[in-house]
């Protein structure tokens, strides 16, 4: 790959105009609707994206059982009535050959794709403080020039496989759930193994198990899953949608989490227990993340109530599975409900009653290695056709750890946040003028219904650059008070939730890195509504937080 060294261009260049005004990186939820505003703006720029077309998540992610999770008429672009009354959702949780195509619809619709160019992965960008600009350099050698640098670069973007030895040997097929090939899979005569069962483990499983000639699932630690209820939206029902969507996104707007989902304004235990179980028997039969989002006031922050709650749902698990051993596998015993990302599933546990489906526990009977036949266990070895890791993402901050981010004095941006992100509102980082990080860590939307935490940050930074641009300003900087009162405003509200401090990737945990955790939150856990006041006090105060020159 290239690096960025001051011979790659003239030594004179800095006295040269720039090629863009803005470039940002990413083509995907966010990088889109960046683009349609930088393209409304009529300013010059470029987008930049890895793929070859546009989606993001959406383009990568293609394994069988890749769907929201969130309503999709929450998860739709609001900024365009027109888009929302031509596009038709088919699902209530749309799967992702639909969720591509609306993507391309967008691009297509607002001839996005003119300003973006696909194929190219960014491999560094440099701040020069000599003409206040990034010079931002392409895996194939191309570079560009540009005032602000924006960066859309994706929340989960970055893979990671397990480190198991032998796994180069494997004979048979094996990939990353995020690298699934585009070719269809024949899988009717597959022995097929998995490892990992988060969200994505969950939905391919669910998917495939009656599908395989045989599966076998490496856990090593079960999750809270809890039912999708996924159905068709007829034509009537799109209508109602379409007419509510004001309705749709307001309420959202009013959520923690920015879906239609939010807590209910009772406590646990100030509920008689009868009331209790039919309020959480009414929550498991809904669809969607109401059993999470929308539950009890008090079930994500109390571990007491939650308690309760966790009970409820180890019962819901034991009803579906025959085999009670097997069932108490499946049942995390480690941590309590909702406290790390909670996956949702159409018949996931039924998979395991089924006599082509099998677990292994991983937790008892640990991968020893790969072998060119399939996984040795300290059990035995199991053989496959084909071997999938579902094994998640260096999230959140593992995407701008891939790109050498340098700015003044030659500071690296993945040094910088050795110990965790330090930000200006998620949005900004001192010593890194100009450069924006939309979606990044610390910021409201990492953790929320991303178009809707998208959408509001996107906007909030439009506005900003309007300012920039009216004032004509040449640089922005975030004040180092905003960057540390924001630490401690991050750091508190981490604390008081129980989300976050689990091992997941809300935590920055991952043992397929050299290092287990990321040390400080990186998801801010304050609250759309919260985070959107944050922005707006901002705005008000002709950005008090920052430096312009
Ligand atoms: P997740 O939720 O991070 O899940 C990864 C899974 O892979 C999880 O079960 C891990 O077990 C397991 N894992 C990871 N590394 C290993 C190794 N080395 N050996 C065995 N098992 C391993 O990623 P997903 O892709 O499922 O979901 C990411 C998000 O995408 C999801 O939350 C949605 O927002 C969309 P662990 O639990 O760490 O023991």
């Amino acid at each position: 790959m290239p690096s960025l060294t001051k011979e790659t261009k003239s030594t004179a260049w800095h006295a040269q105009p720039l090629d863009y005004e803005v470039i940002a990186i990413g083509a995907g939820v966010c990088g889109l609707y960046q683009t349609y505003r930088l393209q409304k703006m009529g300013i010059k720029f470029l987008t930049l994206e890895a793929g070859s077309d546009v989606g993001g998540t959406w383009y990568w992610n293609r394994y069988p059982g890749a769907r929201f999770d969130s309503e999709s008429f929450t998860y739709a672009y609001s900024f365009s009535k027109e888009l929302l009354d031509e596009w038709d959702w088919s699902e209530r949780f749309a799967g992702q050959p639909e969720t591509e195509a609306y993507f391309q619809y967008v691009a297509k619709k607002f001839d996005l794709r003119k300003n973006i160019q696909f194929n190219t992965r960014v491999a560094s960008a440099r701040y020069n403080e000599e003409n206040r600009s990034w010079t931002v350099l392409c895996a194939d050698g191309r570079e560009y020039t540009t005032r602000f640098l924006v960066t859309a670069i994706g929340v989960l973007s970055a893979p990671t496989r397990p480190r198991y030895k032998g796994m180069d040997k494997f004979k048979g097929q094996s990939f990353h759930t995020f690298d699934w090939p585009s070719e269809p899979l024949d899988f009717a005569r597959l022995r097929v193994g998995i490892i990992g069962t988060g969200s994505t483990g969950v939905q391919i499983i669910s998917e495939i198990a009656d599908k395989v000639a045989d599966l076998t699932v490496f856990q090593r630690r079960p999750n809270w899953c809890a039912p999708l209820r996924n159905r068709p939206i007829t034509k009537e029902e799109m209508a109602e949608i379409r007419a509510s969507y004001d309705k749709i996104f307001a309420r959202c707007a009013q959520t923690p989490g920015g879906f239609i989902h939010g807590p209910d304004d009772r406590a646990t235990f100030d509920v008689p227990e009868a009331e209790r179980l039919a309020f959480w028997e009414q929550l498991y039969a809904a669809p969607g993340f109401g059993k999470w989002l929308g539950n009890f006031r008090d079930i994500l922050m109390d571990a007491t109530a939650n308690a309760e709650f966790t009970r409820f749902m180890s019962a819901k698990i034991r009803e579906r599975i025959n085999d009670p051993a097997l069932a108490e596998k499946l049942i995390p015993k480690d941590h309590q409900f909702g406290t790390r990302r909670v996956p949702l599933e159409t018949n996931y546990y039924e998979c395991y009653n089924r006599d082509n489906v099998h677990l292994v526990d991983i937790s008892e009977t640990p991968i020893l290695e790969i072998t060119e036949k399939g996984v040795l266990t300290s059990d035995r070895e199991y053989e496959f056709d084909l071997l999938i890791y579902a094994t998640g993402f260096d999230a959140i901050t593992g995407a701008y750890d891939r790109i050498d981010f340098v700015g003044e004095n030659g500071v690296y941006l993945r040094d910088k946040w050795a110990d965790g992100p330090l930000t200006a509102l998620g949005v900004m980082t001192t010593g890194f003028p100009n450069l924006l990080t939309m979606a990044g860590p610390q910021s409201g939307s990492a953790g929320q219904n991303f178009p809707r935490g998208i959408e509001e940050v996107i906007n909030w930074w439009s506005e900003l650059l309007e300012y920039i641009r009216g004032n004509g300003y040449t640089k922005i900087e975030p004040k180092q008070e905003l960057e540390d009162a924001w630490l401690e405003h991050v750091i508190k509200m981490g604390d008081g939730a129980l989300l976050g401090k689990e091992k997941s990737w809300f935590s920055g945990y991952n043992t397929n890195l050299d290092r287990e955790y990321k040390p400080r939150y990186l998801i801010y856990m304050g609250g759309a509504p919260r985070y959107r006041k944050r922005l707006a006090e901002q705005a008000q105060s002709n950005y008090s937080g920052f430096n312009f020159s």
